[in-house]
């Protein structure tokens, strides 16, 4: 298998569906459909709307407006309350079949989710093939539209699914200039962290897109901003973002890293740095008894730039040649060729063996992680058992 291959690339979708608790009321009410139909408090009550219809959108009826108001945009509306319980249901239905993909779901509501796909393009070949797939089943299993938005990373794939509303299907360019220019027409308010005072102060001084922000030098940024914050913008503004997706059962992760005494210029020690920092987690990883599906490098550079690499595994694993090999896939990845300050490396997404067990066990047959490589194992916990009588410089690997 080829994990450098797989990893790059579209991987990250991110779901949301069609005028969520609207399209269930459709559903329940056949002779509801094509009305403007609104969810929430009846026009004659205080109370907002939660959401409506696209129907009802072309009156001017969104979500949070007070009913009153919607019932005077459009007096003949359907108007029903939430029934949450049936949202809530069928919200657990569409996640299933996001399950069926793949393990790594980060639900963010009842109607929204991030998937990472990267451990299921050997078996749907990539990413926006599984993004079609995806919507026929929730539209023949359930009944509904989603829109889905492909990316390779979490900030540009949630832009991306709100683009062609409803039923839409989104891709992202892949390269940095065609992703900059893919950003440059969106208002700032499509940035996380930038809400609606930012965006207000931003627009004082006539900034109201991200290509503005594309075009600031370095210090005014940091003016409007702040240290930290600008070095996030600066990396978001250009597409950006190594956000891992973390699912629900397992916000955990295990880590660890190290500052060299003097900014490291040879790759070669960071690696041998990065491969004992690797045995390390892994020791650790075995010892809690989960398996890891995911993992991380991060590198800071003497000027204190950071950047974190990320990348799932098609089943979730344990063996130190395993996180290794993912190590280095994502460490060779970057050609770094300035001094290193810091390297480091963390396992994300932890599952107990039985949290673990695949969706479609014969599916992952062939790749790393599955059936878990017993001699791996073995030799694993003959190493993590040495290590605690002699101590974690008993034994060093080779031929890495
Ligand atoms: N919701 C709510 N109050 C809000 C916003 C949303 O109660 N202010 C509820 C109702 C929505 C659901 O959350 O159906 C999902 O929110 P979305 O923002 O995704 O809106 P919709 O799914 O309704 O429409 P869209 O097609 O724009 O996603
Ligand atoms: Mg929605």
């Amino acid at each position: 298998m080829n994990m450098g291959l797989m990893n790059r690339g579209l991987t990250i979708l991110h779901v949301d569906m069609d005028a969520f608790y609207a399209a269930i009321e459709v559903l329940d009410h056949p002779e509801w459909k094509g009305k403007p139909l609104v969810v929430g408090s009846p026009p004659d009550k205080r109370g907002v709307v939660a959401t409506c219809s696209y129907e009802a959108r072309k009156f001017g009826i969104h979500s949070a407006m007070p009913s009153r108001t919607a019932g005077k945009l459009c007096p003949h509306a359907v108007f029903v309350e939430p029934r949450m319980e049936r949202y809530s249901e069928i919200s657990a239905r569409i996640m299933t079949v996001f399950e069926e993909f793949t393990p790594l779901v980060e639900p963010l509501s009842l109607d929204e989710a991030f998937l990472d796909v990267s451990g299921a393009l050997h078996i749907w070949g990539d990413a926006v093939t599984i993004a079609r797939e995806l919507k026929a089943r929730i539209r023949s299993r359930i009944g509904l539209t989603a829109s889905v938005g492909v990316a390779s990373n979490k900030f540009l794939a949630k832009i991306a699914s709100d683009m062609n509303k409803p039923d839409g299907l989104t891709v992202v360019p892949l390269t940095e200039p065609e992703i900059m220019a893919f950003l440059a027409p969106m208002p700032v308010t499509k940035m996380w962290g930038v809400g609606k005072v930012l965006a207000a102060r931003l627009e004082k001084d006539g900034i109201r897109t991200i290509g503005q922000l594309q075009a600031l030098s370095p210090s005014v940024m940091e003016s409007l901003f702040g240290r930290a914050g600008a070095r996030d913008m600066e990396e978001l503004v250009r597409g950006r973002d190594d956000r891992p997706v973390i699912t629900q059962w397992e916000e955990k992760s295990i880590s660890n890293e190290h500052t060299f005494d003097r900014d490291e210029p040879d790759a070669v020690r960071v690696r041998q740095r990065l491969l004992e920092l690797v045995e390390e987690v892994g020791g650790r990883l075995r010892g809690s008894g989960k398996l890891a599906r995911t993992a991380q490098i991060k590198i800071r550079f003497a000027d204190f730039s950071t950047i974190t690499r990320q990348m799932s595994f098609p089943a979730a694993l344990d063996t130190d040649r395993d996180l290794i090999h993912g190590a280095f896939i994502l460490f060779d990845r970057e050609r770094i060729g300035r001094p290193i300050r810091l390297i480091g490396f963390g396992v994300h997404n932890l599952a107990t063996p039985e949290q673990a067990a695949p969706v479609q066990p014969d599916l992952f047959a062939d790749t790393v992680a599955a059936p878990v490589d017993r001699r791996n194992k073995k030799l694993d916990q003959a190493v993590d058992s040495l290590r605690k009588t002699f101590g974690s410089h008993a034994l060093k690997r080779g031929g890495y």
